[in-house]
């Protein structure tokens, strides 16, 4: 007989309900069950006046068991069940917070009648990030504690609150000194006064104020601009208002209701998966959690321009102290500007102390001198994108660096391998590819290069963490995941255009479908110098990057850094204008070439967009230049601005179809050869998809 993730002890009076599944307590159907089983003991046990629920190691309860439900539904005993046990007893039951009460964790705190915390304790029901709600009375018993506003704000935010905030709030209702929530637990226990012990469903405290209030419209009509066409949001104020117009038994039932509509829905798959997926990344088949990663006590960074400031920023931030060389003094003390100029920002907004960007500075030491970087444990390259200097800085470095130095390049479109050849240390040569703005993008991809080292990857990734990076390591290809997929998105952007799509159009397309910013915005923020720059590179070596359009675009043209790129921008303002001038170089060009312009949908826009992504990562999974389709996800997420409730775009594909997509992939890559268009060339299908298809997979596995 399995044991039981559920002890009993009893200490004085007071019965002791301990749950014991790490790694974080989650609420499976043992936990649930055990639950029962020993609460029930508790109750019936003569000994015991009151009965104490703790979390054994690093938290209370986190939540659901995620893994668990996705594997279809919850088994007995419900959630509801165990929290109306709890409830009904006749005895006072205290919840004893410590860690991330979170999700389910907090609906069974919700269901004590009292609830008390050490100082670090996180209270939270972040179930919208998954794209649910918080189906075990949450969203009816959080309302009863806080009222309609505080309740939606949780509930539609998903933040966790620090235990300070939540006593203020009314929903814990002690919180003790230390790091032992027994302890804590057990003093409170002391103290309490003789029953009744009032159940939270019968509490009117935070209700009666808000029936028949219009925050319930103003909430859903907030979050239909800053959560627009996500589902969860929407049914969580929903569930939310239904605690302010039913009684509590069918406030519940209604609760549940909206949260199998919401766990039925796609985005709830999506944002599920990207959970997990987050997770995954950090997991390399050859690379266990087993091999130490070196220490980084020291860090220098090559190239103070747009990319090594930024760089530098992450590590100081992180404690990390920063050696910044460049070419020259002005080069340096133009870095150090931009530098001192970001901070001096985020002081002006209240975020930051000025005693602390004072300490973050302190930490970066400039310098011209090669010789400054012997003691360095880490070494990020950032300057110019040219393979000659390159060479010529890791020649440079591989005599400098002390033995054991990690040498990381965050070249985005070069060979690291021949990098890493003109060193005498190639295992301990990686790429560290950061995105613009470095010190704010979170996506960090890590190169692995055909001789680096298990130990330089698990450092890599273990140093990305700590400066709060999600690292995903990835293959030396060209352009690696992110860039390479990218450059056949913004090639087909320039293809619609030519076909009859505006510019407009295409961009908006985008953004009804959730991304961040579309192409044409994308490729004025990142320079349409750089970009131009990278096509004559690869147009050069028989490669495909835009269309001659984009050869047409005047090359005073550079984007937002100039107000004019494929849009124009007022000074000062980053607002992308249509321009004229852009759209008589697109008319002509189709002249030119007898094109007649089409009209397009903006699904199809977004079809093209997205399914160019969904056909370059496939090719991407089967050279192995990404470990997961998960993983490819993650990189769209966190670097290109990818919405999370669309899962990233293999989830994407999948959730439409494989089949459905990969029939348009071969419809658009048919329509490209018809027209002679070599530029479509890559529309040609993975020939992983059409294995996938072939064998009735519906996924990338
Ligand atoms: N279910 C299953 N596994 C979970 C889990 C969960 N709720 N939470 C974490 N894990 C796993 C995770 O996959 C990882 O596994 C390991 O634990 C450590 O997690 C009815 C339906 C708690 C703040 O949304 O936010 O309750 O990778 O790496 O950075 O209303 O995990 O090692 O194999 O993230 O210290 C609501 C989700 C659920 C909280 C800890 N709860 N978890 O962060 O560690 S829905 C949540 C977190 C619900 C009810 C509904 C974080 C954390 P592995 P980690 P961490
Ligand atoms: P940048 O031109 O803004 O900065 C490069 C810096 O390197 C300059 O300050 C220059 O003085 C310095 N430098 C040049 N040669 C040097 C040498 N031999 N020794 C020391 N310093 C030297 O360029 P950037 O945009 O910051 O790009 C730097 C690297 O980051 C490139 O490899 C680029 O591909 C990559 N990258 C750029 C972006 C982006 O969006 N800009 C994003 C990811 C990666």
């Amino acid at each position: 007989m399995t044991q039981s993730p559920v002890r009993y002890d009893r200490q004085g009076a007071v019965g002791i309900v301990t749950v014991d599944s790490p790694p974080v307590n989650a609420l499976s159907q043992a936990v649930r069950q055990g639950l029962w089983d020993r609460v029930t003991e508790g109750f019936n046990d003569p000994a015991v006046t009151a009965l104490v629920i703790v979390g054994a190691g690093r938290t209370f309860i986190a939540g659901a068991d995620i893994a668990e439900f996705i594997k279809g539904g919850m088994g007995e005993p419900d959630l509801n069940e165990v929290n109306a046990l709890i409830e009904s007893g006749a005895k006072p039951v205290i919840a004893a917070l410590h860690g991330t009460a979170l999700g389910g964790g907090l609906e069974v705190a919700l269901s004590c009648h009292y609830r008390v915390a050490v100082p670090k304790a996180l209270v939270g029901l972040p179930e919208v990030k998954l794209g649910i709600l918080p189906g075990g009375g949450g969203t009816q018993r959080l309302s009863r504690l806080v009222g309609a506003k505080t309740a939606i704000e949780m509930i539609t935010s998903g933040a966790f609150l620090p235990a300070a905030k939540a006593h203020s709030l009314g929903i814990v209702d002690y919180v003790g000194e230390g790091t032992d929530p027994l302890a804590v637990a057990l003093s409170f226990a002391a103290s309490l006064q003789a029953g009744p012990h009032k159940r939270t469903r019968d509490r009117e405290d935070g209700l009666a104020a808000d029936r028949g209030s219009s925050v319930f419209d103003e909430a859903r009509a907030s979050l239909a601009k800053s959560a627009r066409n996500q589902f969860a949001p929407q049914r969580c104020v929903d569930a939310v208002e239904a605690a302010f117009t039913l009684p509590f038994d069918e406030g519940l039932t209604r609760e549940r209701d909206l949260f199998m509509q919401c766990m039925a829905h796609d985005q709830a798959k999506a944002l599920i998966h990207v959970f997990f997926a987050e997770r995954a990344v950090t997991k390399i088949p050859d690379v266990l959690p087993s091999v130490p990663a070196r220490k980084i006590a020291q860090v220098a960074v090559l190239g103070s321009g747009t990319m090594g400031g930024g760089i530098a920023m992450n590590f100081v931030n992180a404690g990390i102290p920063v050696r910044l060389l460049d070419l020259d003094q002005v080069a340096l003390d133009r870095g150090m500007g931009v530098i001192a100029k970001n901070y001096a920002g985020t002081v002006a907004k209240g975020k930051l102390a000025q005693t602390e960007m004072d300490k973050r500075l302190s930490l970066i030491q400039p310098t011209t001198d090669y010789a400054d970087l012997a003691d360095a444990d880490l070494i990020v390259e950032a300057v110019f994108e040219d393979a000659d200097v390159k060479a010529k800085v890791f020649r440079r470095l591989d005599e400098v660096a002390k033995k054991g130095a990690i040498l990381a390049s965050n070249t985005s479109t070069l060979d690291l391998d021949a990098i890493a050849a003109h060193t005498k240390r190639p295992a301990d040569v990686i790429g560290m590819h950061f995105f613009s703005p470095a010190n704010v993008m979170k996506l960090l991809e890590v190169v692995r290069g055909r001789h680096t080292a298990p130990d330089v990857i698990a450092t890599a990734m273990a140093v990305g963490k700590q400066i709060g990076k999600v690292s995903v390591l990835v293959g030396n290809c060209d352009g690696f995941v992110g860039n390479r997929m990218v450059q056949y998105y913004a090639t087909e952007a320039q293809r619609l255009v030519i076909e009859g799509a505006s510019i407009e159009q295409v961009d908006q397309a985008a953004l009804e479908f959730g991304l961040a910013m579309g192409p044409f915005a994308m490729g004025d923020l990142a320079g349409l110098d750089v970009m131009g720059f990278i096509r004559a590179r690869r147009v050069a070596a028989g490669l495909i990057y835009g269309t001659p359009l984009s050869d047409r675009i005047d090359p005073a043209r550079k984007g937002q850094k100039n107000g004019r790129g494929w849009y124009r921008y007022e000074p000062g303002n980053r607002t992308p204008l249509p321009d004229p001038e852009v759209t008589a170089v697109i008319d002509a060009y189709r002249a030119e070439r007898g094109i007649t312009p089409r009209n397009f949908s903006s699904e199809e826009i977004a079809k093209r967009l997205i399914y160019s992504l969904v056909n370059e990562g496939a090719k991407i999974l089967e050279e192995g230049m990404a470990l997961r389709a998960g993983d490819i996800d993650i990189v769209y997420i966190y670097g290109y601005g990818f919405p999370a409730w669309r899962g990233g775009p293999m989830k994407f594909a999948e959730l439409s179809g494989l089949d459905k997509v990969l029939a348009d992939i071969t419809r658009y890559h048919a329509d490209a050869v018809a027209a002679g268009d070599a530029d479509g060339a890559y529309w040609e299908p993975a020939p992983l998809l059409t294995r996938l298809v072939a064998e009735g997979k519906k996924g990338f596995g």
